[in-house]
């Protein structure tokens, strides 16, 4: 790509869809350990305890806990320059609350980085992807509770400094801004997000708007944070911007889907702009809500702004007043466009949409951009060892192109694009093995057998190709 020098080529992972080894090298449980699996009609079912008699996906995920060298020399046979994984907290503080780190759990990730490192893969760190150890929901209520913020900070300070000569690129969150208070009713997200059921919150409207607020400020805090311990620390945050498009030119419907949208951006808000957004505090006093807030906190919001913006991107969707459906609904199949193929999910399939959100981002916050999740979910069909995925390669195509006009004729400062997964791992909102988004195929299916093999499909090459073109096909 022209307009980038040093351009991230990669993928991104995340430890709860991949590691599996739930019980050991010290873990403790966390949150979508409780987590069962589910499909594109049935949600998945959230469990007090582990029922024995119920299938968890996260507890063997595809086992890359113990391949992870193995991957990463696959990863490195595509060209990758970065990967995106995340640690998980419950690896390295098994309860959350410890003083004392988890040394296995340490020792787990410094492995994966110096593979990593070794094969001169950029490691970008996410530091919560949806793992959080489930003691700090039942014995603090989570993100509602500011001693979390705490926890997270000691959690943060202890890895970044272990892997402080290894580590540049950190990212705070992954896609907490999914929990928008006026919104968001699903009972999945809340739970990915925060370890709490939508349906069993007593005022959901009050709860998630502390923890949204918590939540930010954590990142702010541990924007600080990082550059105290080191100043080359490059320190983002990642958002999911799905871009919510008006059903027709009706002037109430694009004033609707203004709303929607912008319900996914409070938060991007307060990690670019230095404070916490004055509208969003002023809906909250009107609706009653009362956040505690401290004096320092403007401070941390001030001095605590991000350094790059990671942008998770599937499809768009639409909305129409009066319409129940709309929105983030659209992600399992809601109001759909009728100028836009679906993929099997539901989930609008719209390239336009990703150079849509590249330039609506940077000209509004003029931070660069990293796309950290792209990918298309299929269910792919293995025949004589092969897997010839056509649809993925198209879709691919058609979102690197749309990003390289982003970079050369709209001139946003993107500076890398990973694929959501470049490994086929558990869906997060389903939790199938069906649903399908790496160049490698994992052998391993929806009923948790299969003997984990690993094989190229067709895109693996499509993908090396793009990297060694720098975009473009060699
Ligand atoms: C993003 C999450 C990822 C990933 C992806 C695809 O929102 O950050 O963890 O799962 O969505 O979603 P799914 O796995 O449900 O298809």
């Amino acid at each position: 790509m022209e307009g980038m020098k040093d351009f991230f080529w990669g993928g991104s992972i995340a430890a709860h869809q991949c590691e599996g080894a739930w019980q050991e090298g010290g873990k403790g449980p966390a949150i979508m350990d409780f987590v069962t699996k589910g499909s594109n009609k049935e949600p998945r079912t959230i469990t007090d305890k582990i029922d024995p008699k119920l299938d968890y996906p996260s507890h063997l995920g595809i086992d890359f806990y113990h391949h992870y060298k193995d991957d990463i020399q696959l990863f490195k046979e595509m060209g990758f320059t970065a990967l995106r994984i995340s640690i998980d907290w419950s690896r390295i503080f098994p309860k959350g609350d410890e003083h004392e780190p988890n040394q296995a759990g340490l020792a787990f990730y410094e492995r994966v980085i110096d593979e990593l490192l070794a094969n001169n893969i950029e490691p970008i760190v996410t530091l919560y992807h949806f793992e959080m150890p489930i003691h700090l929901v039942h014995a603090y209520g989570s993100w509602k509770n500011r001693q979390v913020i705490d926890f997270y900070l000691h959690y943060c300070e202890t890895v970044m400094r272990f892997y402080n000569d290894k580590v540049k690129f950190w990212v705070t969150f992954n896609e907490m801004n999914h929990l928008d208070p006026q919104s968001e009713q699903s009972d999945i997200f809340t739970y990915l997000i925060a370890g709490l059921k939508y349906s069993e919150m007593e005022n959901p409207v009050e709860d998630l708007a502390r923890i949204g607020y918590n939540m930010t400020l954590a990142g702010v805090k541990v924007v600080q944070l990082a550059r105290k311990i080191n100043p080359e620390n490059k320190i983002g945050c990642v958002f999911g911007l799905n871009p919510i498009y008006s059903y027709d030119c009706q002037p109430d419907n694009v004033l609707k889907a203004f709303f929607d949208n912008d319900q996914d951006y409070y938060q991007v808000d307060a990690m670019c702009n230095g404070k916490f957004p004055r509208y969003k505090m002023r809906q909250y006093q009107a609706l009653g809500i009362e956040l505690e807030n401290h004096p320092d906190d403007v401070e941390a919001f001030n001095k605590g702004s991000i350094d790059f913006i990671g942008l998770n991107y599937y499809m768009s969707s639409i909305s129409k007043l009066n319409t129940p459906v709309e929105g983030e609904s659209a992600l399992f199949g809601g109001l759909q466009n009728p100028y836009l193929e679906q993929s099997k999910w539901g989930w609008g399939i719209d390239p336009t949409g990703i150079r849509y959100v590249l330039n609506y981002l940077y000209r509004r916050y003029e931070l660069p951009i990293i796309i950290t999740e792209n990918g298309l979910g299929a269910v792919d069909q293995v025949e004589n060892g092969q897997i010839h995925d056509d649809y993925r390669i198209d879709y691919l195509e058609k979102h690197v192109n749309a990003v390289k006009q982003a970079v050369d004729e709209d001139y946003v400062e993107c500076f890398g694009y990973l694929t959501w997964a470049p490994i086929d791992l558990v869906s997060a909102t389903t939790g199938e093995m069906s649903k399908r988004y790496g160049f490698i195929y994992v052998d391993l299916d929806n009923q948790g057998k299969g003997s984990l093999q690993r094989y190229q499909k067709d895109s693996f090459m499509w993908y090396q190709n793009v990297i060694k073109g720098n975009g473009k096909k060699p």
